[in-house]
């Protein structure tokens, strides 16, 4: 149970560190999520396809009552977003527009058909992020779209591409906050290929015809994400970690790491202070892959922990723009976006409560010990009083007694969708 007293006990344990809870609890408060919609439908959308197609990512699991058009999405939102204590980001795809019974193809979507989503989000306060789709479609089945070598399907998803950042910079002046604009590509070959080079040039290419306008950044930031392999592309993905690095300090792109889009012993953590010098600036798309990018839903664990960890020590929450990517259909969808954030914030807490000068400081003067020992005994600290103490003051649920309301709002109002 939650008590002012736990509270007090914990602040002055942080404080025998040198540890502000204080500021840590500020800090924390301005760190915004930006929570993916395609949690909530298994990332079908609302083109009237249903279902992912193509584009080597998957969600697994047959949970009831998933929301089936944008108001019951963002129905589904919103109370999820009640449970979750901060101010966050809403994270759309293309496939998500509202078309008004209308075929609208991808080649030509248009701000008018997300100016619900729009209103919806500027009277929750929450502004919105964005991501061309490029899977879901005939035209990508051939597992080719902005890398093809068919000059009909390439310039097909240029167009779309291109249409996204207007939709985008409609979304930043709107908002009043610059939309995210996550381009993902699942190009590639199931086996192996004979010409790697030629689907890279092409991408290049496509991919600075799309960027050749330009917009301001108050308006929208492009983004590039890489990919190690997928279903049907194991041996081959043109848009490389490498490949989208190059492309992104090259162009002056933000690049989005993924956390499931590396070899399994590979660390997103440990790449953020290789990069980000760089860069100056990265997107992460916070995940869980078990055993391959497999999109759990994200929990409290070491590789979670070591990423907040990594952007806390290198003080740059303000240049680290974090999303979560994942899609669990197994379980309650609205409970899994509740998990899947709170867990980030508590991993992020987590980092800002650790006493960084005084590690820093034995590092320096060569205390391994301390260094190790510090770390070890940080493991125990009582963060959970701390991270209640977050919810109250942010009126978001203490403790599990959320579940108890996901459970409500399932017999209420998601089985009456079946
Ligand atoms: C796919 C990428 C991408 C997608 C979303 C739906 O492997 O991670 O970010 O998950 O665009
Ligand atoms: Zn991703």
């Amino acid at each position: 149970m939650h008590t002012e007293a736990a509270y007090s006990d914990a602040r002055e344990h942080y404080q025998t560190l040198g540890v502000d809870t204080e500021e840590a609890l500020k800090r924390l408060g301005e760190i915004p999520i930006s929570i993916n919609c395609w949690q909530a439908d298994d990332v079908g959308g609302f083109e009237g396809v249903g279902e992912i197609t193509g584009g080597g990512i998957m969600a697994t699991g047959g949970y009831p009552g998933k929301a089936r058009n944008p108001d019951e999405l963002r129905k589904d939102f919103e109370f999820a977003y009640s449970l979750i204590p901060g101010r966050h980001r809403f994270n759309l795809h293309a496939s998500y527009l509202e078309h008004g019974g209308k075929k609208i193809d991808r080649d030509a979507v248009a701000p008018e058909h997300f100016t619900g989503w729009v209103e919806w989000a500027r009277s929750l306060g929450v502004p919105l992020d964005f991501n061309p789709t490029f899977f879901s479609h005939p035209l990508a089945d051939a597992g080719f779209t902005l890398a093809s070598k068919d000059e009909k399907i390439r310039s097909f998803w240029i167009e779309h591409g291109k249409r996204t950042r207007e939709i985008a910079a409609y979304f930043g002046r709107e908002t009043g906050s610059a939309s995210l604009n996550n381009f993902w590509v699942p190009d590639g070959y199931k086996d192996e290929p004979a010409d790697r080079l030629g689907h890279r040039e092409i991408l290049i290419r496509s991919l600075d015809e799309i960027f050749s306008k330009a917009y301001p950044e108050t308006e929208t930031i492009d983004a590039v994400e890489s990919k190690l392999f997928g279903i049907g592309s194991e041996s081959y993905v043109v848009g490389s970690h490498d490949f989208y690095l190059a492309y992104a300090l090259s162009r002056g792109k933000l690049l989005t790491m993924d956390a499931g889009h590396y070899h399994p012993t590979e660390s997103v953590a440990e790449k953020i202070t290789a990069i980000l010098p760089f860069t100056g600036r990265l997107m992460l798309h916070v995940s869980r892959p078990v055993r391959w990018d497999s999109d759990h839903v994200v929990i409290m664990d070491d590789a979670t922990k070591a990423i907040f960890r990594e952007i806390k020590r290198a003080d740059a929450f303000e240049r680290i723009y974090v999303a979560v990517d994942f899609f669990d259909a197994s379980i309650n969808r609205l409970a899994a976006w509740v998990i899947g954030i709170r867990s980030s914030q508590k991993a992020a807490l987590a980092a800002l409560l650790e006493p960084t000068a005084t590690l820093r400081a034995a590092e320096e003067s060569g205390d391994f010990t301390t260094r190790l020992a510090l770390q070890e005994e940080m493991r125990t600290m009582p963060l959970g009083a701390v991270w209640d103490e977050f919810c109250r003051r942010n009126d978001a649920p203490i403790g599990p007694v959320w579940i108890e309301r996901v459970k409500e709002y399932e017999k209420t109002v998601l089985d009456a969708r079946s």
